[in-house]
């Protein structure tokens, strides 16, 4: 059994002769920036809300509750203030040094982009775009964030709609067909911070027919004994410890 450091090791010498890493990312690569994720202990699904909070994040719930789902969205969803952390800026830094073809996320929170990652795949869509769902006018999170109660387009008083895709709903396929162009074009997959039971996002890494799958994670995952290399850590342990 090698020790975490011996892991380290590896997954530096993985990085360093790989030509198209991707990375596929879940809520865990934001816990450190103070974005709770869904699944830890301390996440959003250990909280007490009146609701689940799968159902409050669900098509139908946001049709016939807005004004929950607005109260939870914009008290645990909207994370402005939050900052990218060192895990976003590595995964950023190899794509600068022409090492990634990007990052497949299915977080909604923007990080990968504030830290400088430009192929971004948002299976999930973004906090950060916002529309009217009748004449389709822009958002930004911080007018959603500012609004009172269910906020409404300023030009027709209809609801907005956040550029999120709720459970019910279905994934933009252009952003899928990306994803899976960019996954099935890899020499090296790191799965990151993601409990890997979301679908079809999920799914989407067994198109992945590269030398390397890394899985890295605090929790176990379904996923575990596909891995090649399996690092079971907090990111605060791994990624100081690694260069581009
Ligand atoms: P999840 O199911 O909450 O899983 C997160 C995983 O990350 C868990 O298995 C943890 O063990 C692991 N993890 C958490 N923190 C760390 C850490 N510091 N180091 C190592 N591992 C860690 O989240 P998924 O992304 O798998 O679920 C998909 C949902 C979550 C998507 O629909 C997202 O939109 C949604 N989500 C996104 C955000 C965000 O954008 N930041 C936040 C919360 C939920």
């Amino acid at each position: 059994m090698s020790t975490l450091d011996e892991k380290i090791s590896q997954l530096q010498e993985i990085i360093d002769s790989a030509k198209h890493i991707v990375f596929f990312t879940g809520a865990g690569v934001s816990t450190d920036s103070g974005i709770p994720d869904f699944r830890s202990q301390d996440g959003l699904y250990h909280l007490k809300y009146k609701y689940p909070p799968e159902e409050i994040v669900s098509h139908h719930f946001f049709v016939q509750n807005p004004e929950e789902f607005w109260e939870f969205y914009k008290d645990k969803m909207l994370n402005l203030d939050a900052e990218p952390n060192l895990t976003h800026k590595f995964m950023a830094e190899c794509e600068k040094a022409g090492k990634s073809l990007g990052v497949v996320t299915q977080n909604i929170d923007g990080l990968h982009q504030k830290a400088g990652s430009e192929k971004v795949y948002e299976l999930h869509g973004s906090v950060l775009r916002n529309y009217c769902t009748r004449c389709g006018q822009f958002y930004s999170a911080e007018y959603i964030k500012n609004s009172s109660g269910i906020p409404v387009c300023e030009k027709d008083g209809a609801s907005i709609k956040p550029d999120v895709v709720l459970y019910e709903e279905g994934l933009s396929d252009p952003v899928i067909r990306g994803a899976i162009a960019a996954i099935r074009s890899a020499d090296v997959l790191i799965v990151l911070g993601t409990s890997l039971v979301v679908y079809p996002a999920a799914g989407l890494i067994n198109y992945f027919s590269g030398k390397h799958l890394v899985l890295i994670n605090r929790d176990v995952t379904p996923y575990d004994s596909n891995a090649d290399l399996l690092i079971q850590a907090s990111f605060s342990d791994v990624f100081p410890k690694l260069h581009v």
